[in-house]
């Protein structure tokens, strides 16, 4: 605990301010004789955070828009328990930019220790990440990045290399074409995209897009946003597949807008199931898109690894003890496709 005091000492002396006003708030409750609070020791889920110098952490979680949301969020639910030391407070912004804010200001009023948040967007934080900063509490991104003028407003980002995760795309579309002979034939695409402005549609965009730019062959028709939603992905596919007579390729920035779009394609009489339709590319690797790359439905699936709640403590546990930590950490990834993935499908846990 003491280096705790030597590296934040603002926060420290905040700790010990909360504790020091919850027991006088119980001697006085206990006192006017209406809190039986005192006489009571045994009911410890009373308990607050004050009373196990438990580490308070408050998380602005997006949403719930995808398999991967769900996965992510667990993965942080399952590290941040009571008996690892850690009092939870957890926010689903329902995919609200100022639901994520109303969150981080209620964190900073309760002078939680650190603030953990997935940006919705990368524009619009610079404001509420500086009252973060002017009250002393590190804040920790994960997943999604933030665009602020002052790099210092947060103190670590934890997920993927998307434009990467686009550019390997590209990659595995001219092996593919190469193997079915078509490298010189004229290839349409269309792309769905996730939520406009987040880090993941920026980046997949712009590394599909390099590639793209290296085959005047290829053309992508139009670039859809279907909002990392089967539902959207569905209505924007069937639209695509209406406007465009010759779709060869479609990039499906998420699982859950391929299986919106898989909807799709069965209701305008395509067959995706005899796999020599449309090409697929999909990102993220959940459960049910492997099978279907297993099946051959969808040709791959790049990996983006929602399972980021260790890598969460670990730089926390780094902060408690006043070490340095990394500015970036990129979470592990693979790339499916059919000759790989039967080996990864049984553990698949979302
Ligand atoms: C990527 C993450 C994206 C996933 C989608 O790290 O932000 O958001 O690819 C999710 O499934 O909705």
């Amino acid at each position: 605990m003491k280096n705790r005091e030597k590296i934040y000492p603002a926060r420290n002396l905040r700790r010990k301010l909360r504790g020091a006003a919850a027991l006088l708030a119980s001697a006085l409750l206990f006192l006017s004789g209406c809190s039986s609070r005192i006489s009571a020791p045994e009911e410890d889920d009373m308990r607050t955070p004050v009373d196990e110098n438990l580490i308070v952490v408050g998380v602005s979680q997006l949403g719930s828009e995808s398999v991967w949301r769900t996965a992510n969020t667990a993965s942080i639910q399952e590290v941040f328990t009571k008996e690892k030391g850690y009092f939870l407070i957890f926010d689903n912004a329902r995919q609200k930019q100022e639901n994520q804010i109303k969150a981080l200001r209620s964190f900073i009023s309760q002078e939680v220790d650190y603030i953990i948040f997935s940006p919705l967007m990368e524009e619009g934080w610079d404001t509420v990440l500086q009252e973060a900063k002017d009250a002393g509490i590190p804040v920790i991104l994960i997943d999604r990045m933030v665009d602020v003028e002052d790099p210092s407003l947060y103190s670590t980002w934890i997920g993927s290399d998307f434009e990467k995760e686009g550019t390997e795309a590209g990659r595995i579309l001219e092996k593919c074409l190469e193997g079915q002979g078509r490298q010189e034939e004229d290839i349409n695409i269309v792309v769905l995209k996730g939520t406009e402005g987040s880090s993941p549609t920026i980046g997949r965009t712009e590394g599909f897009g390099q590639i793209v730019a290296l085959h005047e062959n290829w053309k992508i028709l139009e670039q859809a946003d279907g909002e990392f939603t089967t539902a959207k992905a569905r209505e924007e596919m069937s639209r695509l597949l209406t406007k465009y007579e010759d779709i060869d390729v479609l990039i499906s920035q998420n699982d859950d807008m391929t299986f919106g779009a898989l909807d799709a394609l069965r209701a305008a009489g395509r067959s995706p199931e005899s796999g020599d339709d449309i090409i697929i590319l999909s990102f993220d690797g959940t459960r049910k898109a492997l099978e279907l790359v297993e099946s051959g439905v969808i040709y791959a699936d790049l990996e983006c690894n929602p399972q980021q709640g260790e890598y969460l403590e670990e730089v926390i546990q780094k902060l408690e003890a006043g070490q340095e930590i990394e500015r970036i950490y990129y979470v592990p990834e693979k790339i499916f496709t059919r000759d790989n993935v039967s080996r990864y499908i049984e553990d698949r846990t979302y």
